[in-house]
């Protein structure tokens, strides 16, 4: 069918249900960053294969609205014979449907896939002009011919071993929580949350060991899991105990009508869980609560167990980029190496270690211009060449069962430029600051972000994202409540958070450079008066070109850190390479004067 024939479908549907049109996300029910074939709805409907953005059908029009990443993306893969697109920043969905619709029109919208807080944001704006939102059944779905099957995959335990903590002691600590905010129960509709809080793990999506399922956890620790029954065996029934209560998907909306019915105060985060929950809870007139989702601080504050398991995991991770880059050295003076061959290789050699599982997200493997794409990913047109005298950036991670890791490295391909090399100490002369850095206890992410960008904005420079992201432990590469940004509104940093240092510099159309290693926050004996200092502690364990580094620029203490990090990673990788990556290694990390 082709995409015209799709869209007078939909607007088919619209007429019969009288709506003026139909709000679609990227985003699923799950709020996945990686949706499974089956929820890529904006995918199957326009062609865009971003992570984010909102397509709107209205009866006489269509449009589909991306932030600026992906601005080139869409034009790239969006008929705009049917589709407007527009960027988010400069218009929203909403204020362009409020130019289009009428007075006493209706939109519909999927009540499984918005939260309550997105919509209240978007009646708001569209009240303005009469016009409603409704909850309807999701129109692509009803639309959408051999849509692929929902993901069933094996559900398996995440053994004691790498969680440090049982999941019984997790719901209790909860349980407490639950009882001091005066709640009976607490929805919990992330899959990251419940792999957490279960200590248990999936192959539902790609890249994030996901199950995607549903809890309700009730304020004396025990937990109802809404999942397809058959995904556990005996193993993972065995581990789940007595307290925890499967039961079928299709029971939900029944068990949450009873919890409603006897009165229990539900607690719940207006920002993650989707809307059709509390339109079902107050239905059945149940008390509702609203705060922060309780499992996002203490998934975040990971315990020694898991430190050590990320710890690691981060040695493991730096072999197999320390071989990628001794290959690469050598290979690229023999054959032509292209952007593609770089992440395969890499991928063979990350695969080598038997506690490796995936990748934790899909490389970034971006050659002289194509490094200035912040989410450039290779594909089999743009695919480049490493030439000499470029930049490479090279980021990726792996899924370890013990730990996740994301690393960025630029090198230089041949002989760097005296600009490349500017650029990339002012980048470097950041990093180390921020890895450096000391804080007293109730500091911010956002508080300290100036720190990585000082070298850059002496210079006239910036760069257009976040300096850093919280990372999980065996889950998502990207988690919250913690990261380090220009946007306030973040969480205060606190022991065993993990998160990225990698500020970069970007020229459009020439290179992209990025260092990106990941830090543990710590305690750290400093100050005066008793107070509690902070820090951070680097996991990251690969060596950072130092052909890139113009020396006259460093003061002697960035010298001393690079030397002591560079010493580091030697000692720590040196037993894992065979003879010619090692005295390959040793040379790469050479001391500076
Ligand atoms: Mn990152």
């Amino acid at each position: 069918m082709d995409e015209f024939g799709t869209i007078s479908q939909l607007r088919k549907l619209l007429k019969k249900q009288i709506l003026a049109g139909y709000i679609q996300p990227v985003h699923d029910e799950y709020m996945s960053e990686y949706p499974p074939a089956c929820n890529r709805r904006v995918e199957w409907l326009t062609g865009f294969t971003g992570s984010a953005g909102t397509v709107v059908i209205l009866l006489e029009r269509a449009a589909i609205f991306v932030d600026g990443r992906y601005i080139l993306q869409v034009e790239n893969e969006v008929d705009p014979e049917i589709y407007e697109r527009h960027n988010s920043g400069s218009l929203a969905p909403d204020a362009w449907i409020a130019a289009y619709a009428n007075a006493g029109e209706r939109i519909g919208y999927d009540p499984k896939i918005y939260t309550q807080s997105a919509i209240t944001r978007m009646q708001k704006i569209l009240e303005t002009k009469g016009v409603t939102l409704v909850p309807v059944l999701n129109l692509v779905d009803a639309i959408w011919e051999h849509r692929p099957s929902a993901p069933s995959s094996s559900v398996f335990v995440h053994e004691l071993g790498y969680s440090g903590e049982t999941s019984l002691s997790k719901r209790l600590r909860l349980a407490e929580h639950l009882q001091a905010l005066g709640a009976d129960v607490a929805l919990i509709t992330t899959p990251d949350a419940l792999c957490w809080l279960l200590n248990i793990r999936g192959r539902d999506v790609e890249n994030t060991p996901l199950v995607l399922a549903t809890v309700i956890l009730d304020s004396s620790g025990a937990v109802q899991l809404f999942i397809k029954p058959l995904r556990l065996n005996a193993d993972v029934v065995a581990h789940l105990g007595a307290a925890v209560d499967v039961c079928d998907s299709g029971m939900l909306e029944q068990k949450l009508a009873q919890i409603g019915k006897v009165g229990k105060r539900v607690f719940f985060d207006p920002n993650t869980v989707p809307v059709w929950f509390t339109q079902a809870l107050n239905k059945a007139c149940a008390r509702l609560i609203e705060g922060q989702d309780i499992c996002l601080l203490p998934k975040a504050m990971k315990n020694t167990v898991e430190l050590e398991g990320i710890c690691s995991a981060h040695i493991r991770d730096g072999m197999a980029v320390t071989k990628l880059l001794h290959w690469l050295d050598n290979e690229i003076y023999m054959h032509e190496v292209t952007e593609l061959d770089v992440s395969d290789k890499l991928l063979l050699y990350r695969a080598q270690h038997p506690m490796f599982v995936e990748p934790s997200f899909p490389t970034i493997a971006g050659s002289g211009p194509n490094g200035a794409i912040v989410h450039y990913r290779a594909t089999r047109q743009s695919n480049r060449v490493l030439q000499k005298g470029e930049l490479f950036l090279l980021d990726s991670g792996g899924q370890y069962v013990d730990g996740t890791t994301d690393v960025t490295r630029t090198i230089a391909i041949g002989n760097a430029s005296r600009e490349h090399r500017d650029r990339f100490t002012r980048v470097l002369k950041g990093h180390i600051a921020l890895a450096t850095a000391l804080f007293p206890v109730g500091t911010s992410g956002s508080q300290l972000d100036v720190l990585a960008r000082q070298y850059l904005w002496q210079a006239g420079l910036d760069y257009d994202h976040g300096t850093g992201h919280g990372v999980g432990c065996f889950l998502g590469v990207h988690e919250g409540p913690q990261r380090i940004s220009k946007r306030g509104g973040d969480a205060v940093l606190q022991p065993g958070m993990i998160l990225s240092n990698e500020p970069g510099y970007y020229k459009t159309g020439a290179y992209g450079i990025r260092i990106e290693n990941l830090v543990a926050v710590t305690r750290q004996a400093h100050g005066q008066g008793g107070k509690d200092w902070l820090g951070f502690e680097t996991v990251t364990c690969a060596p950072i070109d130092i052909k890139l580094v113009d020396v006259s620029l460093l003061t002697q203490t960035e010298k001393d850190w690079l030397n002591a990090y560079h010493a580091w990673v030697v000692d720590s990788l040196s037993d894992g390479l065979d003879t010619h990556e090692r005295q390959w290694l040793k040379t790469r990390c050479a001391q500076i004067k």
